[in-house]
């Protein structure tokens, strides 16, 4: 069993990575600075032995550090972000700091500490606006975001400090996550959490535009499963692999499956397209299996079904 160091342990993807760790038997050391992450979603995690929650900012230089050298984990998972696109938009400079000065922080502890492997959450954002469908791990890397520049920057970071001090890196792509737990508060928050939330209060959900735009949605309990695998999965080598289903959903299928969960729900209303969005998005998912014998299970159908219920309870 190892031990692992999970940075943004009291986010979306931190949390549910946390708890898939500790059901497989491993030790789990939490940090968050708590700026998006909540304590509450590591309420089942708290019950548990196997797991130590720390509150530091990873982007603070020493705090990181510290914690590894107290803990001499055997990887660290690096999910710590500023996570929207559009606040990477609005301040540039805290999404530096917090997308890759932290990231650089995060090398230089593995270094230091003689860490093993470094687990990274990247981003399908670096890919841009590409309409060059689906997208493989070549594709070309056009990020139209301080966000997505951010993820790029920090994948050459660490495959780069890998490569010179002889840890592996995993460089883990995310398409569009859903699931229990993301914070549906903004209006640029994933649809899926804003369409549950509407659903659940009773409220007619807005579709921008015609509501034919696809997204590849990955439940994130496959996410989560994948960062468990990249983690302790023993003998991998460094590299990148998109973490997606390889399948395309649109808005209004997505609709569709939410009409049947809440049986009565207003229909949905039309607005005009945002602009700047992406009309499809598709990745392949075959290098994730390839390398890390990963592949999603969980339906969109099925993920959203988990998802009503959970938020539900
Ligand atoms: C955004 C981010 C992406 C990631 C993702 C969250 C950009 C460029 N990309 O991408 O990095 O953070 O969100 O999963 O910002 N929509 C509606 N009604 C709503 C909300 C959204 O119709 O109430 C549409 C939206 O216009 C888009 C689609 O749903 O066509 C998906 O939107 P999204 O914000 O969940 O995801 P995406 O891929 O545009």
């Amino acid at each position: 069993m190892a031990k692992i160091v999970v940075t943004g342990a009291a986010g979306f993807i931190g949390s549910h990575t946390t708890d898939q760790l500790l059901a497989a038997g491993h030790t789990v050391v939490g940090a968050d600075n708590f700026r998006t992450g909540r304590r509450a979603n590591l309420t089942a995690a708290l019950r548990s032995g196997a797991f130590a929650l720390h509150e530091i900012d990873v982007a603070q230089p020493g705090a990181l550090d510290a914690l590894v050298a107290a803990e001499r984990p055997d990887a660290i998972i690096h999910l710590a972000a500023l996570v929207s696109v559009q606040e990477s938009i609005a301040d540039p400079g805290l999404n530096f700091l917090l997308n890759v000065q932290a990231t650089q922080l995060v090398a230089e502890a593995a270094r230091k500490h003689r860490v093993g492997r470094v687990v990274f959450a990247s981003s399908a954002a670096i890919y841009g606006d590409t309409t060059d469908l689906p997208i493989t791990e070549n594709t070309e890397k056009k990020p139209i975001s301080p966000y997505g520049a951010a993820k790029l920057a920090s994948e050459a970071l660490l495959l780069g400090h890998g490569a010179a001090y002889g840890f592996t890196v995993r460089c883990q792509r995310y398409f569009n996550v859903f699931g229990p737990r993301q914070d549906p508060a903004s209006p640029y928050s994933g649809v899926i959490s804003i369409f549950d939330r509407r659903y659940r209060e009773g409220k007619a959900v807005t579709i921008y535009g015609d509501g034919r735009q696809t997204r590849d949605f990955i439940a994130v309990r496959d996410v989560a499963r994948a960062n468990v695998i990249a983690a302790t999965r023993p003998g991998l080598v460094s590299g990148v692999a998109n973490i997606c289903t390889g399948r395309e959903t649109s808005l209004l299928d997505v609709a569709a499956v939410f009409a049947r969960l809440y049986p009565g729900a207003a229909a949905p209303v039309h607005a005009p397209a945002r602009t700047g969005d992406i009309l499809r998005s598709l990745g392949t998912a075959a290098r994730a299996k390839a390398e890390l014998d990963f592949t999603a299970n969980t339906s969109v159908a099925d993920g959203l079904a988990e998802l009503a219920a959970a938020t539900a309870a």
